[in-house]
C-alpha cells in the first residue's frame, strides 16, 4: 500500500495520510487525527526554537512539579496544552494519557460533560504522549522531541481526574484501563524530533516513515520512505555512568561490543545525546542498540512504557528493529499504571537479540 504512496519524491504528510485514506478507507479517521498532530508539531517546533530568547514567555519554571517528581517548565506545560487542543478539536479523540496529566483525562470538547466521556463513531481513539520528551535540555539547544501512540478506545466509560488505581469505580478502572494497553495494540505512533531539522516519523503499522519540515513550504515532506535500521551495528547509546548498577548480562554484552569480542566482531563507539527521541532517530538511521535499562537503583529504568517505550518500540520494530526489556518484548507489556517506567534496550536487530541471548543464558 505505501510503496505506492512513497514512489515519488515530494510527498507531503498531508497528501502521504489523504493517499493512506483512500486506500484503507478503515482508518481515514486516523489521518485527521494525525492533521491535529502534525500541526502541533510544527507549533512545537517553533516555540522550542525560539524558547531561549530574551523576549520568550516559556522561559524558565512553571512553578509546579509533575506526576513525575520533576520541576515543570513552562514550555512542558504550554507543549501539553497544544498538544491536548490540537487533538481535542479533531473530535475524534476521547481520552488522553500524558507525561505531563497525573491521570488520563477527557478531551472532549468543552460543552462534553466533564466526568463523562461518550465515546461515539467518531471519538474512537486514545493518545498517549510525552509533550516535550528531554525538555531539560532544551536549555542548552540540546534535541528534544514530541511522542505520540494512538489506540482504538471503543467502551462508554465515565474518568474522574481524581481516581487513580483502587480509588476508581469499576467504571473508571475500566476506562483507564482502556488507556493502559500494551503496545501490541497500538494503530499508530509518531515522534517529532526538534534538532538540526524538525522531523516527523511515524508507522501506522505497514512500515516506518520519515518526513522532514521544508520551513519554505511549512510542510513535512517524505524524506525517509520506508525506513529500515541496519541489522549489525558498531554504535551503542547508554547512559553509562550506570554501568556499574546494570544486570551482569547487559554488562557482559557492552563490554564485549567495547573490546570488539562481542558476537559481531565490531569494536562499537558511544554516542548518547541524553534525549531518547534524537539517540532513537540517529540508532534507526545509522544502526545501533539505545537503551535505558533497569538498575539496582531503579529496577525499571527510567522511561514510562504507556507514552515512551511503547511506541518507540512500536516505530522501531515496524523498521525492522528489535525493542526488548532483556526478557520481554516491551511491545508485549500491559502497562498496570499510566506513568509505568520500564528497562528498554532497542536497536539494530543482531545486537539486540545478542542482549536477549545473554539473558536467556543467565537463567533470566
Ligand atoms: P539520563 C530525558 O529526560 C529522558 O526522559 C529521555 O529523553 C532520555 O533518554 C533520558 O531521560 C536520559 O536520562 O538519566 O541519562 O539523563
Amino acid at each position: 500500500v505505501f510503496d505506492e504512496v512513497c514512489e515519488t519524491t515530494g510527498v507531503t504528510l498531508k497528501r502521504f495520510m489523504s493517499e493512506v485514506a483512500m486506500l484503507n478507507p478503515e482508518i481515514a479517521e486516523l489521518t485527521i487525527l494525525f492533521g491535529g498532530i502534525e500541526t502541533a508539531c510544527k507549533a512545537i517546533s517553533n516555540l522550542v526554537k525560539r524558547s531561549q530568547l530574551p523576549s520568550s514567555e516559556t522561559l524558565g519554571l512553571e512553578g509546579e512539579v509533575n506526576v513525575q517528581g520533576e520541576d515543570q517548565k513552562k514550555l512542558d506545560v504550554i507543549t501539553n496544552d497544544l498538544l491536548k487542543r490540537a487533538l481535542r478539536f479533531t473530535g475524534k479523540l476521547g481520552v488522553l494519557a500524558s507525561e505531563e496529566e497525573d491521570t488520563p483525562v477527557d478531551v472532549m470538547p468543552e460543552n462534553a460533560k466533564r466526568s463523562e466521556i461518550v465515546i461515539d463513531e467518531g471519538d474512537k481513539y486514545v493518545a498517549v504522549f510525552d509533550p516535550l520528551d528531554g525538555s531539560s535540555n532544551v536549555d542548552a539547544g540540546i534535541p528534544t522531541g514530541t511522542i505520540i501512540g494512538i489506540y482504538e478506545h471503543d467502551e462508554n466509560c465515565e474518568i474522574d481526574a481524581d481516581c487513580v488505581g483502587e480509588e476508581c469505580t469499576e467504571q473508571e478502572a475500566q476506562c483507564l484501563a482502556n488507556t493502559l494497553q500494551p503496545g501490541t495494540n497500538l494503530v499508530a505512533a509518531a515522534y517529532c524530533l526538534y534538532s538540526s531539522s524538525t522531523f516527523f516519523v511515524l508507522t501506522l503499522g505497514s512500515g516506518t516513515y520519515g518526513f522532514t519540515l521544508d520551513e519554505n513550504i511549512g510542510e513535512f515532506v517524505l524524506s525517509h520512505p520506508n525506513m529500515k535500521i541496519p541489522e549489525n551495528s558498531k554504535i551503542l547509546s547508554f547512559n553509562e555512568a550506570n554501568t556499574h548498577m546494570w544486570d551482569e548480562p547487559l554488562q557482559k554484552v557492552v563490554t564485549g561490543w567495547k573490546e570488539g569480542t562481542g558476537k559481531s566482531g565490531e569494536s562499537f563507539s558511544s554516542r548518547y545525546v541524553g534525549s531518547m527521541v534524537g539517540d532513537v532517530h540517529r540508532t534507526l538511521l545509522y544502526g545501533g542498540v539505545f537503551g535505558y535499562p533497569g538498575d539496582t537503583k531503579n529496577p525499571n529504568g527510567k522511561l514510562r512504557l504507556l507514552y515512551e517505550g511503547a511506541p518507540m518500540s512500536f516505530i522501531m520494530e515496524q523498521a525492522g528493529g528489535l525493542s526488548t526489556t532483556g526478557t520481554k518484548r516491551v511491545m508485549e507489556i500491559v502497562p498496570e499504571v499510566v506513568h509505568q517506567r520500564v528497562p528498554i534496550v532497542m536497536g539494530s536487530k543482531n545486537d539486540v537479540q545478542e542482549v536477549i541471548d545473554a539473558y536467556a543464558a543467565a537463567g533470566n
